[in-house]
């Protein structure tokens, strides 16, 4: 079963003013859909490499099934992480994940600088993101250059912010900072703890 571009779950207008409506297009249909469609030529080569036993490619099917794969997942996290400023995006969370960032970072404050930080510091394109890793059941906060480099294993992000340019250019230009500022008035914290609470 190949992979499919899931749509939006929302309209494409609906994080205006803080991320508009032509970004939403152009990031959801081009840029996501490339993933997709990278995974499954990726993974349809794996699979023909196998049935022929010819691994001469083997390498380089690697490196797209990484990077489109972490392309499309962390993309699938993103657009759910997201929801209309005042009706159900912005705010802070509440309930067993406002208790857990408190316990590992301090404060929701402390939390916030620590992940505005990281993403306005990423190397290049990638990304921001909070996880949770299970061999000592913390919270911690990554960066991922590309989609698929300085991440860590065993941990399952919960929260993701899309620091390629695509996600902020046509409406920040080169001021990252300014996005992810705006970024923090979209979050669905009820999405956050839906998946930190699958954990
Ligand atoms: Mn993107």
């Amino acid at each position: 079963m190949a992979h499919e571009l899931p749509p939006l779950p929302y309209a494409y207008n609906a994080l205006e003013p803080y991320i508009d409506e032509q970004t939403m297009r152009l990031h959801h249909d081009i840029h996501h859909k490339a993933y997709v469609t990278g995974l499954n030529a990726a993974e349809e080569k794996l699979a023909l490499a196998v049935q022929n036993g010819d691994f001469s490619a083997v390498k380089a099917l690697m490196k797209e099934a990484a990077f489109h794969g972490s392309g499309h997942l962390l993309h699938c996290i993103f657009w759910n992480n997201m929801a209309p400023p005042g009706n159900g995006g912005g705010g802070e969370p509440t309930g067993s994940l406002a208790e857990k960032i408190n316990k590992d970072f301090g404060s929701f404050k402390n939390f916030k600088s620590l992940f505005t930080a990281a993403a306005n510091a990423v190397e290049g394109s990638g990304w921001g993101i909070l996880a949770h890793r299970k061999i000592d059941d913390k919270l911690v906060v990554l960066q991922s250059e590309k989609h698929q480099q300085l991440t860590q294993w065993g941990v399952t992000p919960i929260l993701v912010l899309d620091v390629w340019e695509h996600a902020y250019y046509l409406k920040y230009q080169n001021r990252r900072a300014e996005y992810v500022n705006a970024w923090w008035e979209v979050v669905n914290w009820s999405n956050v703890q839906l998946n930190y609470d699958s954990i």
